[in-house]
């Protein structure tokens, strides 16, 4: 289940590609997701009216919140798997408040190899996609086990 030192530089390596530009990526991945997984778009009250993908890409807010999102992740990865400090307060909204199934976040992990595999294709080989994938498990696993903590089946 843990990272080897090496699957983890992977995965700190191609995250520094990707941080240059978080919101052009965290933008990607949110509409990505909504299209490909239209009930995750009904979690959002703020993003429940935009229609088209038109729409969502001039919305500033939903730019706002991938790189929200990307920001939060990338703080996770870095931390190579001692994640606690920066997990809880995630796991706690995620589980009380916005009450994100794990389901939804294999959803959105998926989306985040694929753009950056579209993004990086040079930078990202087969060796990275397994890193970033695995480290992606482990995070999705803790998030479930801090769920059950609160008592949210996920
Ligand atoms: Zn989430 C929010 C992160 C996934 C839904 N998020 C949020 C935030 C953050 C995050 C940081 C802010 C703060 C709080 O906590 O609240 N997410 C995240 C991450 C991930 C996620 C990192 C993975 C990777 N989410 C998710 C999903 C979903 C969600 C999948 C669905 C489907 N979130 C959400 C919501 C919110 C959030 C709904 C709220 C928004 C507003 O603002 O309203």
């Amino acid at each position: 289940m843990g990272l080897s030192d090496q699957e983890w530089q992977k995965v700190v390596d191609i995250w520094g590609k990707v941080e240059p530009d978080l919101p052009a990526h965290g933008q990607e991945v949110i509409i990505r997701m909504f299209q490909k997984h239209p009930e995750t778009q009904e979690r959002f009250d703020k993003f429940k009216n935009l229609k088209t993908v038109d729409d969502m890409k001039s919305s500033e807010e939903l730019k706002k919140h991938g790189t929200t999102v990307l920001t939060a992740l990338g703080k996770i990865l870095k931390q190579k798997g001692n994640h606690e400090a920066e997990l809880a307060p995630l796991a706690q909204t995620h589980a009380n408040t916005h009450k994100i199934p794990v389901k939804y976040l294999e959803f959105i992990c998926e989306i985040i190899v694929g753009v950056i595999a579209e993004k990086h294709s040079a930078d990202f080989g087969a060796d990275s996609q397994a890193a970033m994938r695995k480290a992606l498990e482990l995070f999705r696993n803790d998030m479930a086990s801090k769920y059950k903590e609160h008592g949210f089946q996920g």
